[in-house]
């Protein structure tokens, strides 16, 4: 058995698997918007792992390249490819059609190990490559297509806990809102971290607010009703990535250097904010977007916010 480093050994494994060309690495560079890095990846060799921290929490990602020859020999290693997986992420290329039958086999092979294990991790299936510039027309073949590889798959398979999704990665917040639903079920706390957040929501009388991490990934949320979760959930990216730009020119040019970081935007007889927040010293930033009527609020409030995810999070 290969020695772990003891961060990796109290870490939570996240599986991403699938066939290659799939998309895996695209997906985890998206959520991580090296989006430059997306157009020169080459197919990965082998397991590659991450450790990274979500809500004071280590998360350890692997990677599984999807080529034949890994596949097989995954598959011979179990216990060192598979074993103690708390949560697996299988990825389909939709747009693959030819390659259908190859995945749904390669799952089958998959599920199989985790039986022989006796793990039962739930397995997030991602009909990937679905992306929001398609034709209407395409729109409804793929939707046809999934139609038909859930049922193949229900045919193969009695495992429990399949969930599924669309996603692309041109379209982020499909992968924001899929990672974020999937990662926020490993935790007890989130219920006290959206508490946290209402109660910050009245406080400052706004409609609604998100709390993400450098990864992407929401931490936590409130939204007064359906129209502002989902104007949130589309805007996320795009603050996130502005302020990335912003940061990057900040970095290049120190005359630009602001020290308010915080981006505003008016629509709609709305104010949408955006404010990079620390939590603890150190450690990467957080990301507040908040939607209210007025453009003022109180720092102290975002203090205390501040300080009481903080205490949620690393105590
Ligand atoms: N159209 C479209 N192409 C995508 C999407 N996601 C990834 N791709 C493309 O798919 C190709 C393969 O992506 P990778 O992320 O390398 O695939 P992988 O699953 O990691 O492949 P292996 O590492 O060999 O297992 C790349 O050319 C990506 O640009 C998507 O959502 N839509
Ligand atoms: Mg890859």
């Amino acid at each position: 058995m290969e020695f772990l480093k003891e961060e990796e050994q109290e870490a939570q494994k996240i599986l991403f698997t699938g066939l290659d060309g799939a998309g895996k690495t695209s997906i985890i560079m998206a959520l991580k918007r090296e989006f430059s890095k997306i157009a020169i990846l080459t197919p990965t060799r082998g397991a590659q792992r991450r450790i990274f921290e979500y809500l004071g929490k280590n998360i350890s990602e692997w990677d599984l390249g999807g080529q034949k020859s890994y596949r097989i020999a995954y598959l011979r290693n179990p216990g060192k490819y598979f074993e103690n997986t708390e949560i697996a992420i299988y990825v389909i290329d939709i747009q693959d059609e030819n390659r259908f039958d190859e995945s749904i086999n390669y799952i089958k092979d998959v599920i199989k190990k985790f039986e022989e294990l006796e793990i039962k991790p739930p397995i997030n299936i991602f009909f990937h490559k679905f992306d929001p510039a398609l034709e209407k027309s395409a729109i409804n073949e793929y939707s046809k297509r999934i139609t038909n590889l859930k049922q193949k798959i229900n045919k193969i398979t009695k495992y429990k806990n399949l969930l599924y999704y669309n996603t692309s990665i041109y379209e982020l917040s499909s992968l924001i809102k899929a990672m974020s639903e999937i990662y926020l079920t490993l935790y007890p706390k989130t219920e006290l971290i959206d508490k946290t957040i209402s109660e910050f929501a009245l406080k400052v009388d706004s409609e609604g607010v998100v709390i993400i991490d450098d990864n992407s990934l929401q931490i936590g949320s409130y939204y007064k009703d359906e129209a502002i979760k989902e104007i949130l959930n589309l805007s996320t990216p795009y603050f996130l990535t502005l302020n990335d730009s912003f940061k990057a020119a900040e970095e290049r040019n120190s005359s630009l250097k602001n020290s308010e970081n915080q981006v505003m935007v008016k629509r709609n007889q709305k104010y949408f904010i955006f404010k990079q927040i620390s939590l603890k010293k150190g450690n990467p930033p957080y990301y507040l977007l908040l939607v209210k009527a007025k453009p003022e609020y109180n720092k102290g409030d975002i203090d205390i916010l501040s300080s009481i995810l903080e205490e949620i999070l690393y105590t």
